[in-house]
């Protein structure tokens, strides 16, 4: 009877840990019988994942914008400014806490001096100013039009000159280059312009839209309905029934998540370019940045959860599993958001206000697991190419690690395009980038799960911290029933 009613409760967290393990297993078993896929093959492999990244991605601006607006509506102005300040002190703590550990760990372990020295595949110099950086990202939280906001390619469009310009667009398309050239490697029919135009739209992908500037949008309408009273009502029924529309398309997306990871996670494997050279050239780096992620996630965040809330962290935890393993599978904290939201309101009981008002800004500017991993990366290009890192080089890389993690956006491979602004602000060469890139495609999925499960214990936290205000708000909810009833 106990094992039924796990099963009915975690019918599809089950289905999802098969279907990553099927696509493991699915990815290497197509490596043997086929060594050389085409890009093509690859392509059709991975395209009901596309198809299920396209349909959490197309989730995101109804889910945000509604969320946000109906969450901020259903908070008082005061509460939902102190709960901010909180969620954001939370974000920065944590999100430093990460960086020392993950400095101490790539100090400790030293990688870059073990193991042989990953092969550079050559790519663009240039650099990405760390203060553009900051400009841009208020550039971002200020969108011009919501429309331009939604579509607008993020992070350093709008500020890098030509050169960087040029530079970042190279590195894309070295990461697309270098994938091709694997790719190519294996390749038998088709050409590499051909090739270009299948890889050209996966890479633009990873562009998405400004979430950040349709978070700010969304808080600011959000309050302009509080303070609008009675006049604000019927702006706050529509984008209440628009949540709710959106969670039940969401339900609807969810059942078919397993297959989508499933297939993304193959055709992952398959195009991976050979796995025992890379891994026994960055074994070593990979395990410091695991090592700083479990670390992270399943010790510190614990603690800090437990020394505010005084529950069992791991229980809570286990709540948010889904979202977790769906983090792996999309490598998307934005995509992930849907099941975020649903295992923090239906497993964990968080209340929905502050879920639909801290989890959404969680996605996209906390980011805990990306900057243990870009201020592990950059340290460790420092030891591969034995460039002296020197103290203030090191408080250099973890406030720039914060700020790359803020600036990147919730998709795919976010953090590996930020951490140049890293490289750039301790001098080091920008083209070591791809150095680390064979395995970042793995690496993502598991800071991705820490960049979520950060966000799941934030709205936790939050929500603890501010059950009074809440409790406040039902009970003048109620009295203004009475009076109205
Ligand atoms: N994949 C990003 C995310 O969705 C993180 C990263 O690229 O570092 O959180």
């Amino acid at each position: 009877q106990k094992v039924k009613r796990f099963f009915r409760k975690n019918l599809l967290l089950v289905f999802l840990i098969c279907a990553l393990i099927c696509g493991i297993a699915l990815g290497a078993g197509l490596r043997y019988v086929e060594p050389k896929f085409t890009a093509r093959q690859v392509l059709y492999l991975g395209y009901p994942g596309e198809l299920l990244m396209n349909m959490l991605k197309m989730l995101i601006l109804p889910l945000i914008v509604s969320s946000l607006v109906s969450g901020m509506a259903s908070l008082d102005a005061r509460a939902s400014g102190v709960m901010g300040l909180r969620a954001v002190v939370y974000y920065m703590t944590t999100t430093l806490l990460a960086v020392i550990l993950g400095i101490i760990l790539v100090v400790v372990i030293e990688p870059g001096k073990k193991g042989g020295t990953p092969d550079n595949t050559g790519s663009p110099k240039g650099k990405i100013d760390p203060v553009d950086t900051f400009l841009d990202l208020l550039r971002q939280a200020f969108p011009s039009n919501l429309i331009e906001a939604c579509f607008r390619k993020p992070l350093t469009e709008q500020v890098l000159d030509e050169d960087a310009m040029k530079m970042r667009d190279e590195m894309m398309n070295t990461t697309m280059t270098t994938t091709l050239s694997t790719v190519a490697a294996n390749l038998s029919n088709i050409t590499a312009p051909e090739l270009e135009d299948i890889y050209k739209p996966v890479v633009t992908q990873v562009e998405g839209m400004n979430v950040l500037g349709l978070v700010v949008f969304s808080i600011a309408l959000g309050i302009t309905i509080i303070k609008l009273g009675e006049k604000g009502k019927p702006l706050k029924d529509l984008f209440d029934s628009l949540n709710e529309a959106t969670m039940k398309l969401i339900y609807v997306v969810i059942w078919y998540s397993p297959i989508g990871v499933m297939f993304l996670v193959a055709a992952k494997v398959v195009e991976m370019d050979d796995p025992e050279k890379t891994f026994q050239q960055l074994a070593y780096y990979f395990l410091t940045v695991m090592a700083g992620l479990t670390i992270h996630g399943f010790v510190s965040l614990p603690l800090v959860y437990f020394l505010f809330v005084r529950k069992n962290p791991f229980k809570f935890i286990y709540g948010v599993l889904q979202a977790i393993v769906t983090a792996i599978g999309t490598s998307s904290s934005s995509a992930t958001l849907p099941v975020t939201l649903r295992c923090l309101e239906e497993n964990n009981g968080v209340d929905p206000r502050v879920c639909k008002f801290v989890a959404p800004v969680g996605a996209t500017i906390n980011m805990d697991g990306t900057a243990l991993y870009e201020a592990v990366a950059v340290i460790f290009i420092g030891q591969v190419r034995n460039l002296d890192l020197g103290i203030g080089n090191v408080i250099t890389v973890s406030i720039t690690a914060t700020a790359a993690a803020i600036g990147a956006a919730g998709v795919p491979q976010a953090g590996l395009v930020t951490m140049v602004i890293v490289l750039t602000a301790v001098g080091f060469p920008t083209e070591d980038v791809t150095l680390i890139l064979a395995i970042d495609w793995l690496l993502d999925r598991f800071r991705t799960a820490i960049n979520v499960l950060g966000d799941a214990f934030g709205a936790g936290i939050v929500a603890h911290l501010s059950r009074k205000d809440l409790e406040k708000m039902d009970a003048s909810d109620e009295s203004l029933r009475k009076e109205n009833g």
